[in-house]
């Protein structure tokens, strides 16, 4: 059994700006597990800044190299994995790295795809895009580009102070398309007046507004608005989203694999927005093909349905490290199929874009 992790560096095609900073390449860890013939692969959703979460590379794969990658050499199954790593608090990137890790090495193991192995798959996502803050004309001309490709929903992300001019010329040029918006946790309670002015753009929801691990005051703000909320960073955990819920904080939830700690608990989440009626979506953290596959499988189960940020690979880097990238088509992608993720990875960029690597 041999346990091992890359470090990339992968140039990002444009520039990706949120009201947390702005991203010109992503330094990813790629986690690769070979035993018996399989070889199984995922990558952490963490970045090098704690910016969005708490979490960044270096926390991760602290935690990764000292306390999960024991538990993953013993082959556990995910929810097992699950159980076994309790014992660390939060660190929820650095857990779903390792237990989708194990989803794709079991998933292997038992000759099933990826989407098949987590659940009752539709067979295709649908797709949505995030866009990036860009000058005004750069943003109007992306959105033109991603609706004559098919896309289902637009996203912009906003800022404190920007977030009129934006979404007033999106609209301005494109009234009847389905937009919303991502704050990243930009605004707080004393900007209520502000927010509560995105009313008059009718998006299909706003998402998250205040801090990133709130929920009492976006109950609050949601009371006063009528766009539906949807929570990104403040739901870390199936119990968060619970209380999301029976708070009214939100009527939708992006899941992201990564800040719920892996697949178990996304399920649980698309399980407790089913009780509540909500809508659930999957979100993306500008992942290479390998999270991508992890995404879009877990994107065309029955239980998800809004469109998720998960374009295919082209939107992202001057070069993938797959070879076969996901192609949209008419605002849907399909799983690959074969066992597990389904991907093919190209040596060649791995090799090239690798700034460090090691056992673990
Ligand atoms: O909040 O959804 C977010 C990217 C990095 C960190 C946070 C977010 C995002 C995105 C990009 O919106 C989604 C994608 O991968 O296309
Ligand atoms: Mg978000």
């Amino acid at each position: 059994m041999k346990l091992n992790y890359r470090k990339l560096k992968l140039p990002l095609k444009s520039p990706f700006t949120t009201s947390f900073g702005t991203d010109t390449d992503k330094d990813v860890f790629v986690f690769i597990l070979e035993h018996n013939g399989i070889t199984a692969y995922s990558e952490s959703v963490t970045d090098e800044n704690p910016f969005y979460g708490p979490e960044d590379n270096y926390t991760a794969f602290h935690i990764i190299k000292d306390y999960l990658s024991p538990i993953v050499k013993e082959l556990p199954e995910p929810a097992e994995f699950n159980e076994r790593s309790q014992f660390i608090k939060g660190n929820n990137m650095a857990k779903a790295a390792m237990e989708m890790l194990l989803y794709d090495y079991h998933a292997k193991l038992k000759g099933q795809p990826l989407d098949k192995f987590m659940g009752k798959s539709r067979g295709y996502a649908d797709v949505g895009i995030s866009l990036g803050m860009d000058n005004i004309e750069t943003t109007l001309k992306k959105i033109q580009d991603a609706l004559d490709r098919g896309y289902k929903r637009i996203k912009v992300k906003i800022m404190k102070g920007k977030e009129m001019d934006i979404l007033g010329s999106v609209r301005d040029s494109f009234p009847d398309i389905t937009l919303s918006a991502d704050a990243n946790s930009d605004y707080t309670e004393k900007d209520f007046d502000l927010v509560k002015k995105i009313d008059r753009y009718d998006l299909v929801y706003l998402e998250q507004p205040l801090y990133h691990d709130d929920i009492i005051y976006h109950a609050r703000l949601a009371k006063q608005m009528s766009t539906p909320i949807c929570l990104d960073e403040s739901i870390t955990s199936p119990e968060k989203a619970q209380k999301a819920f029976e708070m009214d904080a939100c009527k939708v939830i992006n899941i992201k694999e990564g800040r719920l700690g892996g697949i178990e608990n996304s399920l649980t989440v698309m399980d407790i927005v089913k009780s509540f009626n909500g809508h659930v979506w999957i979100g993306g953290m500008l992942e290479t093909g390998i999270g991508r596959a992890f995404n879009v499988s877990i994107a065309s189960l029955e239980g998800i349905n809004y469109p998720g940020d998960t374009s295919p690979n082209d939107k992202y880097f001057l070069h993938d490290i797959v070879k076969n990238p996901f192609k949209m088509v008419n605002g849907t992608i399909k799983p690959n199929k074969g066992k597990g993720t389904g991907i093919l990875i190209d040596k060649e960029y791995l090799n090239k874009y690798t700034i460090a690597e090691g056992v673990l």
